[in-house]
């Protein structure tokens, strides 16, 4: 049994999500957080990346979330995804990101932009310079570049693959002993600074070798399956974590390429991320809040003039097609879209990004009915996901309902 789509004003009446930007929980709208102080307080602007995707910028995001800062946020396009703002490019003439102004002063450098907080605000537990924090942020060095050796160059045999996995999995090891040395899941023995520096690249490795190299990260290491677990607790990380899909497809323009192995594991993890189920991979953990289906609704609702416009499809067709979809993830009921709407729904499946426009489980549940609403029309995808750029991306295609 196939039901009609609900309108665009029904569907509004059947969500009622709503956050706290400026005093809720961490989340990626929010151009103000005060955490209960007052605008005048404020001493802390920080430059990051529209998309809430820069490893670096998200290093410095979760230190002052986590120290509840006041601070404004400005956002800014990577190059990859569109045209650097002119006024970023006054302020930072290399238009690289994370930049943050503290009492007027600018820094770059997301090292030195966190030497530069922990001096005014104390250090988030641990000192950058304290030498137990300082071999660890070489530690997470060591494994960043072991990880874009495996990842991100071709190889001429397998058993150069495999060196490079090998490489790789012996700096894993080496994070494991650091890790099982404390006494808690955290790199030191309370949460801090270095589990903060540890995380942007870690939840991409994770993403990327699962997907790239059939490797699972998560669940092939036991203490890093416990700090993935603990940080998880933290709404703080909670606010700022991406699912596969985004990381898998946002990564090559940024690295200069990720260069899949050609093992089974790999075509297998390959097609789960990209075509579902995304329910029980092994990005998120922690139980699926109530809200995710009402959550991808109002981000939906808010945008939808836009999402309609940047779609290669007809409006006409990719309207109530849109619609069965958010018919389908709101009520549970099956809604035949019009034939020939597969591919613009799938368009719309795999440019969802996380956690720029909703949070993990809201963004599995969409591509999720998404998927299912066009598949009962066809097989048919949507145009590929470009792997040089990510202009399909363009913030500036979404600016006014920001
Ligand atoms: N060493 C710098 C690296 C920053 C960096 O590489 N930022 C990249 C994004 S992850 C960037 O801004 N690239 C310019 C762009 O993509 O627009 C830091 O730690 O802050």
């Amino acid at each position: 049994m196939s039901i009609a789509p609900l309108t665009w004003q029904e569907l509004e009446a059947l969500t009622d999500f709503q956050i706290d930007t400026v005093n809720g929980a961490t989340n990626a709208q929010s151009c103000l957080r005060l955490f209960g102080f007052t605008e005048s307080d404020i001493r802390v602007t920080l430059y990051r990346d529209n998309h809430a995707w820069c490893p670096y910028c998200q290093k410095t995001w979760l230190w002052l979330e986590e120290k509840q800062i006041p601070y404004r946020i400005k956002k800014v396009t990577m190059f990859c995804y569109g045209k650097k703002e002119s006024w970023y490019k006054q302020k930072v003439p290399s238009g690289m990101l994370p930049a943050l102004d503290l009492d007027g002063n600018l820094i770059t450098e997301s090292d030195d932009i966190l030497i530069g907080l922990e001096r005014v605000f104390k250090p988030l537990e641990q000192s950058m310079k304290d030498p137990a924090v300082i071999n660890l942020r070489q530690l997470e060095r060591l494994l960043f570049r072991a990880w874009c050796t495996w990842l991100c160059y071709p190889t001429r045999s397998s058993k150069e693959e495999q060196n490079h996995q090998d490489q790789f999995v012996k700096v894993v090891e080496m994070v494991e002993n650091a890790l099982s040395s404390t006494p808690g899941p955290y790199c030191l023995d309370q949460f801090g600074t270095v589990d903060v520096i540890f995380m942007p690249y870690v939840e991409r490795m994770n993403a990327s070798l699962y997907y790239y190299k059939g490797y699972s990260l998560r669940e092939e290491n036991p203490r890093l399956a416990a700090w993935f677990e603990a940080m998880e607790t933290r709404p703080t990380y909670r606010g700022t974590q991406s699912d596969f899909h985004t990381h898998v497809h946002d990564l090559p323009p940024q690295m200069g390429g990720c260069w899949p192995n050609d093992k089974p594991q790999t075509l297998i993890n390959q097609a789960r991320v990209d075509n579902g189920p995304w329910e029980g991979l092994p990005d998120v953990t922690y139980p699926e809040p109530e809200t995710s289906r009402t959550e991808a609704l109002q981000r939906v609702l808010k945008h939808r003039t836009n999402i309609i416009r940047v779609n290669p499809a007809d409006e006409t067709l990719f309207d109530p097609a849109l619609r069965c979809a958010l018919t389908h993830m709101i009520t549970g009921e099956t809604c035949m879209p019009p034939l020939g709407s597969d591919p613009a729904l799938r368009y719309l499946r795999d440019r969802i990004s996380v956690p720029r426009d909703m949070s993990i489980y809201a963004a599995k549940r969409l591509r999720e009915s998404l998927e299912k609403t066009a598949s009962l029309v066809g097989n048919g995808q949507g145009s590929a996901i470009p792997i040089r750029h990510r202009r399909d991306q363009d913030p500036a295609n979404f600016a006014k309902a920001i």
